[in-house]
């Protein structure tokens, strides 16, 4: 389903009066406003695959209805929040719960919704149909020589697929670990998830880049072979140049204090991307923002400071991601939220005042160093996302257009009722 322009051209000219009283107001108060809206307006934020479809939980998956049946289907939807926001233009695949039957027509269809082909992702956390070795004990550090090689093969051909897609990048997470102690030979794991992820890093093309994702739980809950960032940095420094570490918020103990993790992660120059989601005690899949926003402007205050300090490009220098998908919400509605959170955030972080915040740590003056954090985390920039979404002639306000021209209901009408999509 595709927007009219005329759509959002009426939904802006609704709410322009009332938008520039709000932007004019705020603006006053911010310095370098115009280089924020710019920043904004490069900032995308790709959308994962699996995230189109109400996500389940062990206990149940209550799809939502209109949810789109294949990958065509999602890009269009990518394509729609894309039109709403103007800051989604690019989609992470997750192979094989996404295979591109026709890599030219797949790629065209892309270009036709303005949006890019994100890291790619592969898959050795379930078996398929038809496979050969199972991977209920792992993958790339299995015991067994044959279930490690079939696990690289299935990656090498995941970078051959995204190569034909245009893509860059390929994020290996791994499942693998251990429930019980004495399962493992925590060394020998260690090792054959080396050997094995330095075959995949030897097919990666020049121009791509690995990302080693870490998570410190589940689905093993004794050990995981890439369980920190120490580890993922273990394996990126050994694999060489192209490989990264990939921070995803939901993959920490609790209370993780991830703006450092990042910080010196950039300061390695070893932080490669991001998965965004919030949660509350795991890895939970909430709303990017909505149980630790705080944590999500500090998060990003260490990475402007951290790229700055690099002179990275904000928009090109990571992979940015959304990997979270709730089992109660609308799929849409709930990444238009995430992007805004994140966006939110980000110009948050481009205020804090940074000369100020330093002469203030020369000082060990604690408190001033708070206070000029929260200045700028207490401020609403509603304003200021919303001004660099009209200038990209997206929506003001995305979620009520999206409710107001009943996007749903005209989903459902096209694609049924009881549609499931792909994914977890
Ligand atoms: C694992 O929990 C993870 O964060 C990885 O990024 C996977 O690719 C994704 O979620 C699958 O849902
Ligand atoms: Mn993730």
């Amino acid at each position: 389903m595709r927007l009219e322009k005329y759509q959002i051209e009426e939904h802006n000219a609704k709410l322009a009066q009332q938008h520039k009283r709000k932007f004019e107001f705020l603006a006053q108060d911010v310095q370098g406003v115009e280089e924020i809206i710019q920043k904004l307006i490069k900032f995308q934020i790709a959308i994962p695959s699996w995230a189109l479809g109400t996500g389940g939980t062990r206990f149940g998956r209550f799809s939502g209805g209109g949810e789109p049946r294949n990958l065509e289907e999602k890009m269009g939807d990518i394509g729609l929040l894309h039109q709403l926001n103007q800051s989604s233009g690019a989609i992470s695949l997750h192979i094989p719960w996404d295979i591109p039957e026709n890599a030219a027509a797949t790629k065209a269809l892309a270009a036709q919704y303005g949006i890019k082909f994100d890291a790619v992702n592969s898959n050795t956390f379930q078996d398929q149909p038809n496979q050969q070795h199972s991977y209920k004990f792992g993958s790339l550090h299995h015991v067994d020589k044959a279930v490690r090689k079939q696990a690289i093969e299935h990656n090498i051909e995941v970078i051959r697929q995204g190569v034909e897609l245009g893509s860059d990048s390929l994020t290996v997470w791994l499942a693998d670990g251990s429930s019980f102690p004495g399962q493992l030979n925590f060394r020998k794991a260690f090792n054959n998830t080396l050997e094995s992820l330095q075959e995949i890093y030897a097919a990666l093309p020049d121009n791509w880049k690995v990302f080693v994702e870490y998570k410190a739980f589940e689905p093993n809950f004794y050990s995981m072979s890439v369980g920190d960032w120490g580890q993922s940095l273990l394996y990126a420094n050994k694999l060489g140049s192209k490989a990264y570490t990939l921070v995803d918020l939901g993959h920490h103990l609790p209370n993780a204090n991830i703006e450092q993790i990042v910080s010196l992660l950039l300061n390695e120059g070893k932080l490669g991307g991001f998965h965004f989601n919030d949660s509350k005690y795991g890895d939970d899949d909430l709303t990017t923002g909505s149980i630790k926003p705080y944590q999500l402007f500090l998060i990003f205050n260490e990475l402007v400071e951290g790229m700055d300090a690099k002179g990275m490009d904000h928009a090109t220098g990571l992979g940015w991601m959304i990997d979270a998908s709730h089992n109660i919400k609308d799929p849409l509605e709930d990444l238009l939220q995430s992007v805004e959170a994140i966006m939110m955030a980000y110009t948050q972080a481009l205020m804090v005042d940074k000369k100020a915040l330093e002469q203030a740590r020369q000082e060990n003056d604690v408190v001033r160093c708070q206070e000029i954090l929260q200045n700028a985390f207490r401020t609403d920039v509603r304003a200021i996302v919303a001004e660099a979404r009209l200038r990209s002639n997206a929506a003001l306000n995305p979620v009520q257009l999206y409710r107001d021209l009943k996007v749903r209901e005209k989903l459902v009408g096209e694609r049924g009722l009881k549609t499931v999509a792909t994914g977890l």
